[in-house]
Parts: C-alpha cells; structure tokens; sequence
C-alpha cells in the first residue's frame, strides 16, 4: 500500500476523478481515501511512477506521503 498526498483533492468530483485514474491503471486497485488530510492510499501493482505520472496529467499533482 502506497499513501499519495494530492493537494488539489478537495471535493467528489476531484476524488472520482482520482480514482477513475487509478482504476484505468489497475481496475482491481484497491483505494481508501482520507479527503480531510487529502491523502489517498492505494495497493496496486501499478508503479508509484506510473500512478503519480497518470494523476499529474489529469491535472492531481501527488506525491508519496
Ligand atoms: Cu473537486
């Protein structure tokens, strides 16, 4: 399980986008999100690169929490 830290997830929308994203990366990732802290942990066997790499381009800057 790897947290990532994405500032600009404020709202559902932003958080269904995430996980739209990471679901199109690995659709039997797993994700629980904390939006309060704006953190969401995923175990998947995507790479953290990848996943990182695919949130950036939809506009979710994250980074390793
Ligand atoms: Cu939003």
């Amino acid at each position: 399980m790897i947290t990532y830290h994405i500032p600009d997830m404020s709202c559902g929308h932003c958080k269904a986008t995430v996980e739209k994203t990471i679901h199109g990366l690995d659709p039997v990732a797993r994700i629980e999100f904390d939006m309060p802290a704006r953190k969401v942990a995923v175990e998947s066997n995507a790479d953290a690169a990848i996943v990182t790499a695919a949130l950036a381009k939809v506009g979710f800057p994250a980074s390793p929490a």
